[in-house]
């Protein structure tokens, strides 16, 4: 939990159940920090992320969002949905409309392949040296699932990868897929326009925004990220050239210029 006590929750309009340095998780924390939703983050160990979820509600993943009127909203689309309820209209990430409906299709299609892409191209480079990754993977989660992170390394590696299928051809695989994307969206963005659907911002580019983190590692994110040098050689290599990308490059800007930190956060 941060930014707030266990027992504080004054004013408190949700609680955001996560993996902290889970994308999808950071998608639906930048949509309801940019509508200025006041919540509680839980933040889970991964695995143990399936307990949290099935018990406020959800299924086996993260994000799950529980509203202040209990609803549960267990999918990172239906929170950026819930959150842009609570922006002026002219803000909204699906306008009104043919663009609403593009945006959807968007951000479907990157949960879809390039979410779930990425992690696995990150998690194939990292369990390796899951242990050096501790002071970033581990960002406010509870005490005891810390201990069963030091306690569980190589378990925590082999239960992963197969949890998730992560071999090295699938890792290689999934890169490949991640730099069809990229070169998608510079394709889109060739000519000229501010945003993936033109001049606004929608959820189709929070969305490529947040799901690239694995592969950009941006500063602003909404959990603390490790540094490219960091990480082993030939994953801070791709990372280096994937922020240099024109892809990589957008979500960078997206980042200064969208990703507004979490009010409480800043209290
Ligand atoms: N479609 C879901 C995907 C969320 C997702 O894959 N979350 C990951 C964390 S990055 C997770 O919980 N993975 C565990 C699992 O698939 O059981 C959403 O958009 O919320």
């Amino acid at each position: 939990m941060r930014g707030q006590s266990l027992c504080d929750t004054r004013g408190v309009r949700g609680r955001l159940v996560t993996i902290p340095i889970s994308h999808f998780c950071e998608k639906a924390r930048w949509a309801l920090d940019r509508a200025g939703v006041d919540y509680v983050e839980h933040p889970h160990l991964q695995l143990i992320h399936v307990f949290a979820a099935r018990f406020a509600g959800g299924g086996r993943t993260v994000p799950v969002f529980v509203t202040d009127t209990r609803e549960v909203l267990a999918e990172s689309a239906d929170i950026l949905r819930w959150a842009d309820t609570r922006v002026a209209t002219n803000r909204r990430l699906y306008p009104e409309g043919d663009l609403g409906a593009q945006a959807t299709a968007l951000e479907a299609w990157l949960d879809e392949g390039f979410g779930p892409d990425g992690r696995l191209w990150m998690y194939h480079g990292t369990l390796p040296v899951v242990h050096e990754m501790g002071q970033w993977a581990l960002a406010g989660i509870p005490a005891w699932e810390r201990g069963v992170f030091r306690v569980g390394g190589p378990a925590i590696d082999v239960a992963i990868r197969r949890y998730l299928g992560i071999d090295a051809a699938a890792a290689s695989m999934a890169l490949d897929r991640v730099n069809g994307v990229f070169n998608d969206i510079a394709g889109r963005l060739s000519d000229g326009r501010r945003f993936l659907l033109g001049d606004r911002f929608t959820a189709a580019d929070l969305t490529f925004a947040a799901l690239a983190a694995p592969m950009l590692l941006p500063a602003r994110y909404g959990s603390p990220l490790p540094p490219p040098e960091a990480m082993p050689d030939g994953l801070a290599r791709e990372v280096r050239r994937l922020r240099a990308h024109p892809a990589g490059v957008f979500a960078d800007r997206l980042y200064a210029e969208e990703r507004v930190p979490r009010a409480s956060a800043a209290a």
